[in-house]
């Protein structure tokens, strides 16, 4: 590869950790990074532009963020990401989701006042950590908010690993806090409830509006623009932006790591139980019921962890009892096809 597609790579957010991922007879191909996915098309930013790609694998393979490797228009293999945000598909459906790849840091937006709440915050924590990314509160509204700081603490003293900030989204010079995370090839994505304001910072920090880049718009009943797809934009300070549409639903799969990095404080007093399996229900010997009993841990959080505990486990029996199922069901149509193949000859 030349120095100037090396320098295009690198502001793309292209990394020895994909260089390290092509085979010998890989080099003659083409890396891309996937800014859309849609049923049977990608759209992608490579070494010489913007490029619809032609699918390998059925679209849910791909996410907005991954890297492909590309022969002319055709997308052949897609790399390891080095973080990816999933979650259990909503409805029915014993599916993961992939929603983002390759992000650096994921924006937690939720605004002050009416949406902020402690529980879905955790969820959403547990998920980003899980993915490997970085997670960033951000308040938004507190031009609305009589005094933001209440809920800025109570999002600081979820866990260590928070940063949050408090701002007005409408106001670009507030966004403009947001430049460290958006920068020389960084990518930021942003995720939270319908209305709390991802694509009103995304506006302000893209030069590629909302609206602007799409041919259709659209707007709800009350004229309100909600966001449909999800979409990987430059940011004015040289780095990347993923806008997500609102979750209704945040499903955790796979999450535990990221459970017990957000609940570090339950996970350390456990250690110190008696019985390695306690329940913390009423064991002799209980480090968190002794921690509840002299205040040092609230019972609402330690339930929030338990509900948390028991949903992911629940969904990864359900994701991993789908996969057997689909796994003995290719079993069976090969055993038949292969018991056809005999027959014919
Ligand atoms: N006053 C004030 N209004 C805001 C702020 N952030 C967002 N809004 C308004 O809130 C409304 C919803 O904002 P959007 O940016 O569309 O919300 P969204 O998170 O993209 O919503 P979905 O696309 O449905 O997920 C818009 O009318 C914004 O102008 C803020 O910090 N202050
Ligand atoms: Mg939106
Ligand atoms: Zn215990």
């Amino acid at each position: 590869m030349t120095e100037l597609t090396n320098q295009i790579l690198a502001g793309l957010g292209w990394s020895a950790h994909f260089a390290r991922q092509l085979e010998a007879d890989e080099t003659r191909l083409t890396p891309a990074r996937l800014s859309a996915v849609h049923r049977d098309r990608l759209e992608s930013l490579g070494p010489s532009g913007p490029l619809s790609l032609i699918p390998a694998e059925p679209a849910g393979h791909y996410a907005v963020g991954d890297w492909v490797l590309c022969d002319g228009p055709r997308a052949l293999r897609r790399l390891a990401p080095y973080t990816q945000l999933t979650r259990r598909a909503a409805g029915t459906r014993a599916e993961t989701q992939r929603i983002a790849a390759n992000v650096d840091t994921v924006g937690i937006v939720t605004s002050c006042n009416a949406d902020f709440n402690v529980a879905r915050l955790e969820r959403y924590l547990a998920m980003v950590t899980a993915s490997g990314a970085l997670p960033l509160v951000i308040l938004t509204k507190a031009d609305l908010a009589i005094d933001p700081r209440d809920d800025l603490m109570a999002a600081q003293r979820l866990s260590p690993l928070v940063t949050a900030l408090a701002l007005n989204a409408t106001d670009p010079d507030e966004v403009a806090r947001l430049h460290p995370w958006c920068r020389d090839g960084q990518t930021l994505a942003l995720v939270g409830s319908s209305g709390v304001g991802k694509t009103t910072l995304r506006n302000a920090l893209t030069a590629a509006p909302e609206g602007a880049t799409q041919a259709i718009r659209e707007d709800d009943a009350r004229g309100r623009h909600t966001t449909t797809a999800r979409e990987l934009v430059p940011t004015g300070a040289g780095g990347w932006l993923i806008d997500t549409p609102g979750m209704r639903e945040l499903q955790l799969a796979d999450a535990a790591e990221g459970i017990g990095a957000v609940f570090e404080d339950i996970a350390a007093l456990a250690r110190d139980c008696r019985f390695r399996d306690c329940a913390h229900e009423a064991e002799p010997g209980c480090a968190v019921a002794a921690a509840l009993a002299d205040g040092r841990l609230d019972p609402a959080r330690l339930e929030r962890w338990r509900k948390l505990q028991r949903e992911d486990a629940h969904n990864n029996a359900t994701l991993a009892e789908a996969r057997a199922r689909d796994k003995a069901f290719g079993k069976m149509v090969r055993g038949v096809m292969a018991a056809k193949s005999k027959q014919r000859r």
